[in-house]
This record gives structure tokens, sequence and C-alpha cells, in this order.
């Protein structure tokens, strides 16, 4: 019975997807009649593969009748096959994504089936993974030993190889080594693995600060040198190709990111307005907790230009799978650029100019 009905759910679902009809008796009783004269079904067509363009606003139907004509347009426009229309943004120089920033190449992200770290590409990044490369090493000593340990004690003192079995219970020598060994193991860990914990929190002479907070569900980002401060959320799927991504940086990717210079000491100053979030970005060795009430400072030099992906690493509640982290790092001349591009979008002003204004 119950197969009978899967059939038959099985069916009607092929039948959905086809474009011819099955009668009512054959949907009844899950049997097709070859015989039966198909209707040709008028073939649905589904908002999202409507005209043939990559632009993921067409299909989408406003109720304004204005907005319509907007979008008719639009189609029109991005139907008509210009000879030198790009295909995505990134893949012409001349179009700038927000705020005015060239096409990146995305550096930082996860991969299908990676099993490393993203690349480094900051000095503390470059420390961190050499620590933690070198406990790999010395974990994969030891787990060689105790294997080797295991495999000797069962072949020497078996019953059949050593029927007669010691009766002693304490061997000086033996405790004090398993005793020291670990102690040293721990003390080589330690004298690689403390400098990179310093390394981390003790911020050098700076060259801008970012103040980042951690709100439900988004990120804020505040350049207080310039004295202006804007969020970053989650860019939904059919947004990504007009913001210059790939669909494959869904969940990844946010409408506004943080942008910093090429080899440039960053400040962070990490904070939370709501619960504990944390700001992290693998490539970069920064993994900061955002916790309300306090500023957590840490710093990155990102060696590399692109774009960094990263995402809140502290449960922060419902939608914390959907507050990632993008940076993009850029050269110092457009930097430089979206400094006046930012400053004028989000009302700030560049110190150095105020200064020379008052004298
Ligand atoms: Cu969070």
């Amino acid at each position: 019975m119950k197969t009978a009905s899967f059939g038959t759910a099985l069916l009607l679902s092929l039948a959905l997807l086809s474009p011819t009809a099955l009668t009512a008796q054959e949907a009844e009783t899950g049997i097709i009649d070859p015989e039966q004269p198909r209707v040709e079904e008028p073939v649905l067509e589904l908002p999202g593969e409507a005209p043939d363009t990559d632009d993921p606003r067409v299909g989408e139907q406003p109720d304004d009748p204005e907005a319509q004509a907007d979008v008719a347009e639009e189609t029109e426009a991005v139907a008509a096959p210009a000879e030198d229309a790009p295909v995505s943004p990134r893949d012409d120089e001349n179009v700038q994504i927000w705020g005015n920033l060239p096409p990146l190449e995305v550096v930082g992200q996860p991969v299908q089936g990676g099993t490393g770290y993203m690349p480094a590409a900051s000095p503390v990044a470059h420390d961190t993974h050499w620590v933690s490369y070198l406990v790999h090493y010395i974990m994969l000593g030891i787990v060689l030993l105790v294997i080797f340990l295991v495999l000797f004690c069962v072949v020497r003192f078996n019953r059949r190889t050593n029927p007669n079995p010691a009766r002693f219970t304490h061997n000086t020598r033996l405790e004090v080594a398993w005793t020291l060994g670990p102690v040293l193991v721990l003390i080589v860990i330690g004298s690689f693995a403390l400098p990179v914990l310093f390394k981390q929190v003790n911020v050098p002479e700076s060259d801008l600060t970012i103040k980042v907070t951690g709100y439900q569900w988004f990120w804020g980002y505040e350049y207080p040198d310039y004295e202006f401060g804007y969020e970053s959320f989650l860019l939904q799927q059919d947004e990504l190709e007009a913001a210059g991504y790939e669909q494959s940086h869904y969940l990844m990717a946010t409408d506004t990111a943080m942008v910093v210079p090429v080899n440039k000491t960053v400040r962070l100053q990490v904070t939370g307005a709501d619960v504990i979030h944390s700001w992290k970005i693998n490539s970069f060795g920064v993994h900061m907790d955002a916790v309300p009430g306090r500023l957590n400072e840490t710093w990155f030099r990102a060696e590399r230009e692109g774009i960094y992906f990263g995402f809140c690493s502290e449960l922060c509640g419902l939608d914390h799978s959907f507050m990632p982290i993008t940076v993009k790092v850029v050269s110092e001349e457009a930097y430089e650029e979206w400094l006046d591009w930012a400053i004028g979008e989000f009302g700030g002003s560049r110190p150095e100019q105020e200064v020379a204004a008052a004298r």
C-alpha cells in the first residue's frame, strides 16, 4: 500500500515536471496508458526564467505602475545585446562597485572540500599558521609514539611470548620521564605560541583605527579618524551579481564592506551592542569577541589586495548565521578615493583638512 502510494506520488511529480498531462484515471491508478492521446500543457513561465538575461531584477513585478515601467525599460536595455556589454560587473575594469571600488579578486574564502587554512594575508596569520602546524607535527609524533608502544606491548608482552609477567609496580626513572616529557612538550609549544598570542593583542603603531560593533544581526563599522560610520548587511541571492559577487558568495558577501588600504596597520576596536558577537577573518588571524560594554582591541596588516570573507563566530541568536563579514583590501589610491566617497556619502571629515583650514 505504502509502495503504491509512493509510486503514484512519484508519477504525479514526474507528470508535473513534464509538459504532458496525465488523465485523471492514470493519476489515480498510477498506471500510464501509452495509447492515451496527450494534451500539450501550456509551459509554466517561472519568474526567474523569464527573458534570457542575467539581470536578477528581471522578472520581479512591482505593484507600482511607474516602477513597472522602469523594470520594463531596464529589461529592454539588458535584453538588447549590446556588443560591449559586460557579462558581470567584475569583468569590466571600468565598472565601479559599492563605494567606487575597483573590482577585486576574492582571496579569503572557504573552498569546497578544503582541509587547510584560508590563505594567510597578515603577519599574525602567518604566525598562527606556523604555530598550528608545529603543534600538529608534535601531535603526530606523540600519536606515532603511542601507537608504537601499544603495538610493542601487544607483541612483546602477550600471554604466549611472556607467560610469567613481572610483578613490580614502580619504576622511578620511567615515572620521572613520563612526567617531564609532557612538561617539556608544553614548554616548547608555549615558547612559540605565547609570543604569537601577545602579538595578536599588542597593537603596534597603527595607520588607522576602525571600530567594529556587532549587532543582532549585522555589523557596524566606524572610522573615528574621519567621523563616519555605516552598517553592513548580508546580501540576498538576487542582489549578489549587481554587487559584483557570484552566487557561491551567498551567506558571505555583504552590501557594504570594511575597506582598508593594503600594507597598513589597522587598529580594530571591537564591541557588541546587544549580545556577544565575534568578529573573525581567518586570513588575517583575527578572532575578537564583541562584548557589550567592553572595547576589545586587536590589529591586522593586510598584505594582499582582495576580498576577504569572515563570519560572526560567537553564537548570538536567531540570525547568527546571517551576519557575515566582508573586508576589501585595496590599494592606497583606491582607499583614498573611497574615503572621499565615504565622507560625502556618510557625512564625515578629514582631520588634516580641518587642521589646514584652521591655520
Ligand atoms: Cu553575531
